[in-house]
């Protein structure tokens, strides 16, 4: 018997597999790809790359890799960091653990054992003591149930399944439904090469340019140089980023200063019109409102046809409610002659046809679609398992009105079994995030084996209790109205429940570090 089974090859399950071996404990995972990668193996979009600096996105548990490793760009784009991780999981051995193209199918927890049993969707089974679930946030596609798309004669493909063999989009007329980041991203890339996009937006987003530039190797050397400070700034700041917000009010100061605060965050590499502004910005409904009223000045500056821009212009939310967007001449992409927008609110889409997408006002001829429709998100991956836990309880029944977690790392009636960058936990950038859990389950599996327990579980009342925190920290913010993935408005039929944690990474790891400084409240060992 192993002693772990981790799922998912992603920048979290490869870091806990990295762990596992270091303890000198037998570990196999498990990844559905034939690559590693997991987000950055699956989205291989043109166009894919960071919202997150890349210096921060990446590994910081060792110096030697800090050293070797250098970006090429504030924000690697999706090829970079396949690489990255590629050499990651080679330069620590860690590919001998890794089984490819094994999409783990079923888990079920054996009592009198304390152990897990996993299966391979090719039949092949697994018996490991504990199980870890690191299969991402965003990486079971959505693809929405719009009629006729069986029967489509050209070609689709949605973002997070991109090929790996290039799409030759050369002469096509092509369809892009989705106006998200992954929609956004991809969008200005298509328009390079089709003969003639159409656009398909439901709702209009509130994006803020990625600003991206090459990193110099002097720069190199300066990020490798503050390694440590940059880590430790992303585990003191909400989002686990390097930026941190004013600590004034947007309404303490003048119009005319707060503009140009605005135009110098507008101008400024990544999220930081987010995550450097205002410290109010989200949580104060004026301040809010201010950069909001910015930013609709900015889409009326920079899309040339007023009743494009208008369109562009979200009505249903303001900035800062979902994660912006990042883009890079998204706007401009809608002056061009080939390139159009369709409004699904002024003209839903009704079906598929085998030529094309027929809506309400007409029919649009289409060779190749392109589905950027998002994920069901957080938990759509783990509920794909067939997981079932003590007496046989599935945890996709255990999960039915929303995720029920204790600090998003177990859920009660399963034992041995561990979340990584699961629901009720996820915030911001996202490594930086699953670091902790990474490092606390390596903790407790050190106090199980010093205390010679065989199993860990939670408890129901730590997962009530857990959830009311959860709601607590939405609650009164701007977030709390969004009609988002977050809350899994997106997928139909999906309990509207808030998956993410918006507590902010230090307050998270506070959490997680008080519950074990306390005799793991919350949890029960046997
Ligand atoms: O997905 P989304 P995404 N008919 O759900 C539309 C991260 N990410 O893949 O808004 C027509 O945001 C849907 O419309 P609506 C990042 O955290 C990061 O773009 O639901 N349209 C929306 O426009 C991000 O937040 C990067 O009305 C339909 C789009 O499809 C998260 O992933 C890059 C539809 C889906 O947008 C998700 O982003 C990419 C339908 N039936 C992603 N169904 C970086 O920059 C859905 N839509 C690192």
């Amino acid at each position: 018997m192993l002693d772990a089974v981790v799922v998912g090859a992603g920048i979290s399950g490869i870091y806990q597999l990295y762990r596992l071996r270091q303890a000198g404990l037998s570990v196999q995972l498990c990844e559905a790809g034939d690559g590693v990668g997991g987000t950055w193996f699956w989205n291989r979009y043109p166009g894919a790359r960071f919202d997150s600096e890349s210096y921060t996105y990446g590994y910081f548990f060792s110096r030697e890799l800090l050293d070797e490793w250098s970006w090429s760009e504030e924000f690697a784009g999706q090829p970079e960091t396949e690489r990255y991780l590629n050499h990651v999981v080679d330069r620590f051995d860690l590919r001998r653990d890794i089984r490819l193209g094994a999409r783990v199918s079923a888990a079920v927890y054996d009592d009198a054992a304390a152990a897990w049993t996993v299966t391979v969707e090719n039949g092949e089974r697994l018996r490991a003591r504990f199980l870890v679930t690191a299969v991402g946030p965003l990486s079971e596609p959505y693809v929405p149930a719009i009629p006729g798309l069986a029967g489509f004669a050209g070609v689709w493909h949605h973002t997070a399944r991109w090929p790996r063999e290039p799409v030759d989009l050369r002469g096509k007329r092509v369809a892009v439904i989705g106006t998200g980041s992954s929609g956004v991203q991809v969008i200005p890339h298509i328009a390079a090469e089709a003969a003639e996009l159409v656009v398909f937006q439901r709702t209009a987003n509130w994006c803020t340019p990625i600003n991206n530039r090459p990193i110099t190797p002097e720069r190199m050397r300066e990020i490798r140089r503050t390694a440590r400070t940059i880590h430790r700034t992303c585990q003191e700041t909400p989002g686990g980023f390097v930026h941190r917000p004013l600590s004034v009010s947007a309404l303490e100061v003048g119009e005319e200063e707060r503009r140009e605060r605005f135009q110098r965050l507008y101008d400024a590499p990544g999220l930081t019109m987010v995550l450097a502004n205002y410290r109010d910005i989200t949580t104060d409904r004026a301040a809010n409102a201010a950069v909001t009223d910015f930013l609709r000045g900015k889409i009326r500056e920079r899309v040339k046809d007023p009743e494009v821009a208008e369109r562009l212009i979200p009505t249903d939310h303001t900035f800062g409610m979902k994660r912006p967007p990042l883009e890079d001449g998204f706007y401009e992409v809608f002056a061009q002659e080939h390139v159009s927008l369709v409004s699904l609110a002024e003209e839903p889409i009704l079906r598929f046809t085998p030529a094309g997408i027929q809506t309400a006002a007409r029919h649009y001829e289409i060779d190749v679609a392109v589905l950027a429709t998002g994920f069901d998100a957080v938990t759509g991956a783990i509920r794909r398992i067939d997981i079932r836990g003590r007496d046989g309880v599935r945890l996709d029944r255990h999960w039915e009105a929303g995720p029920r977690t204790h600090l998003g790392l177990q859920s009660a009636g399963f034992p041995n079994l561990f979340f990584v960058g699961g629901p009720q936990s996820t915030t911001g950038n996202i490594p930086r995030a699953t670091e902790i859990q990474v490092d606390w389950v390596m903790d407790c599996l050190r106090h199980m084996a010093d205390h010679g327990h065989r199993y860990v579980e939670t408890t129901p009342a730590a997962e009530e209790a857990w959830l009311a925190h959860v709601e607590s920290t939405v609650r009164g913010t701007v977030l709390e109205d969004a009609t988002s993935w977050a809350f899994g408005s997106n997928v139909p039929g999906k309990p509207r429940v808030y998956q993410l944690y918006a507590g902010g990474i230090p307050q998270y790891r506070a959490r997680c570090a008080e519950a074990v400084e306390a005799g793991y409240t919350g949890f029960v060992f046997g």
